[in-house]
């Protein structure tokens, strides 16, 4: 059962991959909201295939009350003909949080402020996005594109010249991150929850390189500020700042996390170069690595 901001696939990355194995699967979905039912249809009407993949779509206006409430969530169940406690609510907000447990069902939070997540503790799990949603956690059909620890993504570009970052000592710790400005890209950032992903590097005058890179906030160091950090799979002899950096990202290997030390931070960034490293030698990750893009130097 879905809700609130569903409508906006932008505002909830992965939605379409989830739509998809769901009702792939046979597994009856509805779409509450609290926009009118109206709204809802030209809304998901934009998504190929998404109105079919819904059993039940509900909207604000066809229950009593306004807010989001229990009513709405026992309603959709009640339509699916399925028990309420056999229901996941699959959730952005607070309000609807609440509202789901109040109907006595589980609910999986994907709070759009991450920086949040600590506000939603009546939800039975919080996630960062959905495309760390475990179905199998939830009695539903595990997702099988995970391959070689990697989730293939619709590949995405960004690039600028290499700028200055916090300076805490990445190099010396043989981890250098060629940060990248988040100005120009806020919305796409928005569009791609943070976390850990690896795709290609050109630097027009170098070459191109694998990659592997966080974006984020780096909950460790609790920066305010999302970064674009990837860390180039190359040993280079001298600094690049300034150079124009291109990136393809292919895929997604995990959400950022916290670590109780600095030591496990590190060797967590080695899994995930290793990861990086032998995915893209894969034909469906190292066909991007010739991508005009990369050894475009504007
Ligand atoms: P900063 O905090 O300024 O980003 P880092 O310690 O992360 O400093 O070092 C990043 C810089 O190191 C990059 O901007 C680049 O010029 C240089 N560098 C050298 N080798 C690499 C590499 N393999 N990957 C990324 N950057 C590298
Ligand atoms: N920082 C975090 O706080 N949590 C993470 O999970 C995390 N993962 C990272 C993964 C990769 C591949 C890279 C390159 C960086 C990651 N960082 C993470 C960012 C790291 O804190 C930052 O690069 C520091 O400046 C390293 O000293
Ligand atoms: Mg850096």
């Amino acid at each position: 059962m879905f809700s609130n901001q569903w409508c906006n696939i932008k505002a909830l990355p992965g939605a379409n991959r989830l739509i998809k194995h769901l009702s792939g699967h046979r597994v009856p979905i509805a779409l509450a909201s609290n926009s009118p039912r109206e709204n809802i249809e030209t809304k998901i009407s934009f998504h190929q295939g998404w109105k079919e993949s819904f059993l039940v779509i509900i909207g604000g206006d066809e229950v009593r009350s306004g807010k989001p409430s229990p009513e709405i969530f026992l309603e959709a169940a009640k339509r699916l003909n399925i028990e309420p406690s056999s229901c996941l609510v699959i959730e952005d907000s607070l309000p609807g949080v609440t509202a789901g447990k109040a109907a006595g069902m589980e609910v999986v939070a994907v709070p759009s402020l991450p920086k949040q997540s600590h506000l939603f503790t009546s939800a039975d799990e919080v996630i960062n996005s959905l495309l760390d949603l475990h179905p199998e956690k939830w009695g539903l059909p595990p997702f099988k594109d995970w391959i070689k620890d990697t989730l293939p993504i619709e590949s995405w570009q960004i690039g600028g010249p290499v700028i200055k970052g916090f300076g805490r000592g990445s190099k010396v710790l043989g981890i250098p991150t060629a940060n990248l400005s988040t100005e120009r890209y806020s919305t796409l950032l928005s569009e791609h929850p943070s976390g850990v992903y690896f795709g290609w590097a050109g630097l027009p005058m170098r070459g191109v390189f694998k990659m592997v890179m966080s974006i984020g906030w780096n909950p460790y160091f609790n920066n305010t500020e999302k970064t674009i950090e990837p860390w180039l799979l190359h040993d280079f002899d001298e600094d690049f700042y300034g150079e124009e950096l291109h990136l393809i990202i292919v895929g997604y290997i995990r959400p950022e996390a916290n670590f109780p030390s600095l030591e496990s931070l590190i060797e967590k960034i080695h899994e995930d170069r290793k990861i990086a490293e032998e995915a893209l030698d894969l034909p469906m990750y190292s066909k991007f690595k010739d991508d005009p893009y990369l050894k475009d130097s504007t």
